[in-house]
């Protein structure tokens, strides 16, 4: 197919790409309705979607069982020396990971068509908005990119004869011989994985890997690991955070941004119905922010994708409402358990378990099964305009001023339901110290606690220690503008292993006490870890949570807390010079009220 695009640097790419590549033919992607079900018919004639008799427009794939959630191990930021890409990240010399990889994309294409498609993150003509174009042989990606960027030829007209975008190569890799059949999910073995970034460069090279933050390379590669480092660079802030908007009842709008690890609750406060009388609650944006200063000296943050890719166990009528309603039609199902009628179900759908379903690996299933439905990590892809809660200002080209950070994890123990920061150093300290225990987002162990600064660990494009500094830098320039910093933790459990909170919904009373302490309405007390509520100051209104849970969910577990004084040591001692002296400092502090 002839290139629709004037743009010269473009074209020598996708050139460069083909030659090397070697595909059967190329294709520019428009973006319409009619390619999207174009890529989906060809799909289902060839079996790898299956249509759902119960959603309109809306498909169930299975992955291959050994491609179904990010792979941190073969995760790279490859910038020219090691210290740059700091202690958090794996690392190969660029030259060499070119040259590693330069030979696995030899050929990769064969058999198959190379679809160019021209994207934005962030409304088009929005000042924080930036253009990429992803190469990829994946008919499934290039149909989850259509719901989850803004795709096509709008694109390329912002993008002109010399606008900037940031190339991102991907190939599932796995060359089709020709008259051999294709496989369901075709994708390369887990040694020949590399998920790699040029933050130098703004270049992205994936391979082997179909499945979500490994392929749609928009997300968590140009989103977060290479907008990260051009933000420090430009002086704005790409982070792993939902946007939410909160009116109180007198009509009162706080703009919340939460960053939590994968897996651990953002898609479902992004899209909170508060069980509080009298405040609602709109979604602008459930995994990413991208903020920057205004002209009034707030901090303004965008969405920068057009749709979610949610985790789909656990997902109910009862836990996430306004999600269920997201994805009744024009839905990709990945992983998920396939029932007789023809519709999906995983662990946590409502109602009781099918008696017979098909499962993510597509074998029979029936309740009396050993394994699950459906896999852990099973997602689905829905258009976030589909949801019933989404703000009219979502796509406001500006952005929306945050009043609130969040930080947080999936604690068992230690951690209270909630703490507020004493000032802006000791939030950036609360978030650089953020732990949680891993989960099914990841390939690898689940349930290991680890420090997970920020909820960037596996997503920050540069040295974590200078990522700290640009956060001691943003919030220099935002002075008394700057939000307000909470942790929370919706997870800690009673000994007997049971929830202590009953989440979800409810934690909308902990973001009113929140909003409450921005507009001075309710009081804290002090504790060495932070600002706790008061006595009555937390809304428990209707909620019967027996008193001695109330009282453990609120503990500040000052032994538990010194005890882990050491790890926060070791953890901050593996930037070396690169920590900052005032997270030290907050450390020190912490240490003095401990005790
Ligand atoms: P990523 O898309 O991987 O970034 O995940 P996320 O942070 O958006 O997490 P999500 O909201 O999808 O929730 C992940 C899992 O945590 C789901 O199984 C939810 O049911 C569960 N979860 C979310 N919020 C709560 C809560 O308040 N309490 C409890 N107990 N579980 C929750
Ligand atoms: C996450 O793991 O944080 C996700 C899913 O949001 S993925 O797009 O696969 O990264
Ligand atoms: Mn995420």
């Amino acid at each position: 197919m002839k290139s629709p695009s004037a743009n010269t640097k473009l074209n020598q790419w996708v050139q460069e790409s083909a030659a090397m590549c070697q595909p059967d033919d190329i294709c520019w992607c428009d973006g319409s309705v009619e390619e999207y079900n174009r890529f989906m018919a060809q799909m289902v004639a060839s079996g790898m979607a299956i249509p759902l008799k119960k959603r309109p427009n809306s498909f169930l794939f299975r992955s291959d069982p050994s491609d179904v959630a990010r792979v941190e191990d073969r995760t790279y930021i490859s910038t020219p020396t090691k210290l740059e890409a700091g202690p958090t990240n794996n690392w190969i010399d660029p030259g060499e990971l070119k040259a590693t990889m330069r030979g696995f994309y030899k050929g990769c294409m064969r058999g198959r068509t190379m679809y160019v498609i021209p994207f934005s993150m962030g409304p088009i003509g929005s000042p924080l908005a930036k253009i990429g174009i992803e190469i990829t042989d994946s008919p499934y990606v290039v149909c989850n990119m259509h719901i989850m960027t803004r795709v096509g030829t709008r694109v390329l007209d912002a993008l002109g004869q010399d606008g900037e975008f940031i190339p991102c190569l991907h190939s599932i890799g796995a060359p089709l011989e020709k008259g051999r059949k294709d496989t369901a999910w075709p994708c390369a073995p887990i040694e020949q994985k590399y998920i790699s970034h040029f933050p130098q460069e703004n270049l992205i090279w994936s391979y082997g890997s179909g499945y979500g933050g490994n392929a749609l390379l928009g997300k968590k590669c140009l989103a977060l690991r290479i907008a990260s480092a051009v933000a420090r660079r430009e002086g704005w802030m790409a982070e792993h955070m939902l946007i939410l908007r909160l009116t109180n009842p007198e009509g009162r709008r706080f703009h919340i941004a939460a960053a939590f690890p994968s897996a651990c609750g953002k898609t479902n406060l992004a899209m909170i119905n508060p069980t509080i009388a009298g405040w609602k609650a709109e979604c602008i944006g459930d995994d990413i922010s991208w903020m920057k200063i205004g002209p009034d000296g707030r901090l303004y943050a965008i969405n920068p994708e057009s749709g979610f890719f949610g985790v789909a166990p656990g997902t109910s009528y009862n836990s996430n409402r306004s999600a269920m309603d997201s994805i009744k039609a024009n839905t990709i199902f990945t992983n998920c358990a396939l029932t007789d009628d023809g519709d999906i179900w995983w662990e946590g759908f409502d109602g009781k378990p099918p008696a017979h379903a098909i499962d993510w690996k597509g074998r029979d299933w029936t309740p009396a099964s050993k394994s699950d439905a459906a896999h852990p990590n099973a997602r689905f892809t829905a258009p976030a305009k589909q949801c019933p809660v989404i703000s009219p200002d979502w796509e406001k080209l500006e952005g929306v001023p945050i009043d609130i950070f969040i930080f947080g994890g999936r604690r068992a123990s230690v951690v209270p339901l909630v703490h507020e920061a004493y000032n802006w150093d000791h939030g950036v300290f609360m978030g650089s110290t953020a732990a949680s225990e891993t989960t099914a987002a990841n390939i690898g162990a689940v349930g290991n606690l680890r420090r997970d600064p920020f909820a960037m660990t596996p997503f920050c494009g540069y040295n974590m220690g200078d990522y700290f500094q640009h956060w001691f830098a943003m919030g220099d320039k935002l002075g008394a503008k700057a939000p307000r910093i909470f942790y929370v933790n919706w997870f800690r459990k009673s000994p007997a292993g049971k929830w202590l909170w009953p989440g979800y919904s409810e934690n909308s009373r902990v973001l009113k006490w929140m909003c409450d302490r921005v507009g001075g309405k309710v009081g804290a007390r002090e504790t060495p870890i932070g600002l706790l509520p008061l006595e009555g100051e937390l809304d428990l209104t209707g909620l019967s949570i027996p008193a001695q849970d109330f009282a453990e969910l609120m503990r500040v577990d000052v032994p538990a807390f010194k005890a882990e004084v050491p790890d926060m040591e070791k953890h901050f001692n593996r930037f070396g010079d690169r920590l900052p002296a005032r997270l030290s400092a907050q450390l020190k502090l912490l240490v003095q009220r401990l005790g």
